[in-house]
């Protein structure tokens, strides 16, 4: 059974293999995405064991998906196959400049289904009992209305059984506007021990005006905690993060640089995965921070969302180059 539980909607994602807008795109390679699935992957090649509920389709896409997630060791038990809806899909442009775009085909998709009752079997299978952790991200919030009560009803037993639970905001402007994700954020945050997400992101969900520089970060996170988390963490890129304990204490640690940056998509639920490894781990604040760092920087190296994701070999040497060993 496995200490990490978490809920979402995996994709069939073609990324294109090179360079460019989408609309000269012609080549396009099949990875497996979705954030939680991301982090679920990620944290099972560290060791921890994570389950995975959610719905794809009964189609050739959401095989490759059950396949690849069992392949990693996630339990997908409660990885429903739903012959009622199409696994969602997403194209997605590389770019060397600028911002990536994406375009999805998942209105209406077997992920968008996912619903309390889900979450409900999940429970009389007993994850939640042996689970420490539960992580959820803004993205399921905007799927559907059904996703949604599946999100708060996990959220509520999660809390119930004594689990730890993060919320990684992770705004989707394709999916929702700012306005409309802000109050369904705050009202989820409710019981959410840590709250994880890019300046911009925690600016929208504190009410902030844009434009938060990262020395302005750690004011940013203290409004952020002043919704109710202990633990705000600011994900700053190539520039590192910030971690902010209720109480007020803030801990920044530096960027790894990274020489080529393959993929940039998928760097921030690689970070949640060393990051809650970490504290699952039991290191200090610190030292869960930078494994968040180096997994997010062994991300962007590696093409689409999940081949850069390290084992704990991997993440080792980088921690070893970088600064103190926050290896078990
Ligand atoms: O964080 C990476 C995700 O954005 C990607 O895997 C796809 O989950 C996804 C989404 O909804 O955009």
């Amino acid at each position: 059974m496995s200490e990490v539980v978490t809920l979402g909607e995996c994709l069939a994602a073609f990324v294109a293999t090179t360079p460019g807008p989408l609309a000269e795109a012609v080549r396009f390679e099949r990875h497996v995405a979705g954030a939680e699935a991301n982090v679920a992957v990620g944290l099972a090649r560290l060791g921890h064991g994570a389950a995975y509920i959610g719905r794809v389709g009964a189609d050739g896409l959401g095989t490759a998906i059950v396949r690849r997630l069992r392949g990693e060791g996630v339990d997908v038990s409660q990885l429903i196959v739903d012959d009622a809806a199409p696994t969602g899909v997403m194209f997605r442009e590389r770019r060397a400049l600028g911002a990536i775009d994406v375009v999805y085909h998942r209105t209406g998709s077997a992920g968008s289904r996912l619903s309390a009752e889900d979450v409900d079997r999940a429970a009389d299978a007993g994850l939640f009992e042996v689970a420490r952790w539960l992580h959820l991200t803004g993205i399921t919030a905007a799927l559907s209305a059904t996703a949604r009560t599946a999100m708060t009803n996990a959220r509520d037993r999660a809390r119930e059984s004594g689990l730890r639970i993060s919320l990684d905001v992770n705004l989707r402007r394709r999916l929702w506007t700012d306005e409309a994700a802000a109050p369904v954020l705050r009202e989820l945050l409710e019981g959410v021990d840590v709250v994880l997400g890019s300046l911009d992101e925690l600016a929208v969900l504190a009410g902030a005006g844009s434009g938060t520089t990262a020395d302005e970060a750690a004011a940013l996170a203290a409004r952020v905690g002043g919704l109710g988390p202990t633990v705000v963490v600011a994900k700053l890129g190539a520039a590192g993060a910030l971690g902010w304990v209720s109480g007020g204490s803030t801990v920044r640690i530096p960027g790894i640089p990274v020489m080529t940056v393959v993929d940039p998509v998928g760097a921030g639920d690689a970070f949640c995965a060393g990051f809650i490894a970490g504290l699952l781990d039991g290191v200090e604040l610190e030292a869960a921070l930078r494994m968040g760092n180096a997994c997010g920087a062994l991300a962007v190296a590696a093409p689409g969302d999940q081949a850069g994701l390290p084992d704990r070999v991997e993440l080792g040497r980088l921690l070893a180059a970088d600064g103190p060993d926050t290896l078990r």
